[in-house]
């Protein structure tokens, strides 16, 4: 059987990433997730953008490309139209993910291609020094809203429904066990699926917001934290009843577990549907007119 130090290049290590950054934790359960399924590395894709999460890559023992800011998901959506046989994985900041890529995250969604996205939402732009991003929250101090952010954030889970992804989950870089489940489901899903995993910055977010040591930071993960679905303690949500409060300050707290599972074709399954029209429509077939 398989673990995690299947896909785990040790050449490379130490980690890049600071003392208390969430990024190492993700690392382990996606690549748990990997041996779970028993993915063949060559037959695996990781793609990333720019930043301290989109470094992880380094880390990964299969096909990977490191991409550019906020384009990982265009990258990985030109690999699995491609080769739909392979696993896709995005693995993206919020930085990247929401605000310089947000037009190829909701267009990824929308198309319900194959791919799945992981974001680390550590709620700025960890690499370039603590910038507000597309999912600060409101009166967050950061190193360009030092006064506090004044902009609503996106909530990426709602913005991944809404757009037509399949597969939608929260969890945070504390919650380990949940988070490996999730990724293991969402790395069956034939069509897009996303999980954010809210991740502590104790270098920049933390400090900026006096949010206190990194292990403050992992313990009030572990509080704000309020389940739903299997395993939660809340009604499960259905699809379109998302309730996370998106714009309560740095503080709030954080709607988990899996969120939204439905089963549209996914961009391949249609895909291949046309491709056989247009097969058959070749060889003098009247086109089929649905
Ligand atoms: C097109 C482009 N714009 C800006 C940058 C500079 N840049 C590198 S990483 C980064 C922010 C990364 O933030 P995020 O995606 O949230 O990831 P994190 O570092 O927080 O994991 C920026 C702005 C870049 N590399 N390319
Ligand atoms: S700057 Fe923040 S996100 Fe980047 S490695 Fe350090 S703690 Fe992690």
């Amino acid at each position: 059987m398989s673990t995690y130090l299947d896909y785990l290049d040790e050449n490379a290590l130490p980690l890049m990433w600071c003392p208390g950054c969430g990024d190492g934790t993700i690392l382990k359960a996606l690549l748990g997730a990997f041996a779970t399924l028993g993915l063949k590395r060559e037959n695996t894709v990781v793609v990333t953008g720019i930043g301290c999460w989109g470094k992880a890559d380094d880390y990964i023992r299969t096909n990977a490309i490191h991409g550019t800011h906020g384009r990982a998901l265009a990258v990985a959506t030109g690999v699995k139209a491609f080769r739909p046989g392979l696993t896709v994985v995005a693995l993206m900041g919020d930085g990247d993910c929401a605000t310089i890529g947000g037009n190829h995250f909701i267009h990824a969604a929308r198309r319900n291609i194959g791919v799945t996205a992981i974001v680390a939402n550590n709620l700025n732009y960890g690499m370039t020094g603590g910038q507000f991003s597309g999912t600060t929250p409101v009166g967050s101090r950061t190193s360009t809203s030092p006064f506090g952010h004044t902009e609503n954030p996106f909530d990426l889970c709602r913005l991944a429904e809404a757009a037509g992804a399949n597969f939608v989950a929260r969890t945070t870089a504390y919650h380990f066990k949940q988070m490996g489940q999730l990724m293991v489901e969402a790395l069956q899903e034939p069509g897009f699926s996303l999980v954010e995993v809210v991740s502590p910055c104790p270098t920049y977010f933390g400090r900026f917001n006096k949010q206190g040591s990194a292990s403050e930071m992992w313990r009030s993960l572990k509080e704000r934290a309020r389940a739903v679905g299997p395993g939660g303690t809340e009604a499960p949500a259905e699809a379109g009843s998302l309730e996370a409060p998106p714009d309560d300050g740095p503080d709030a707290p954080i709607l988990t577990g899996r969120l939204v599972s439905r089963h549209k074709p996914s961009f391949a399954e249609r895909y291949a549907a046309v491709q056989a029209t247009a097969a058959r429509a070749g060889e003098g077939a009247e086109p089929d007119a649905r």
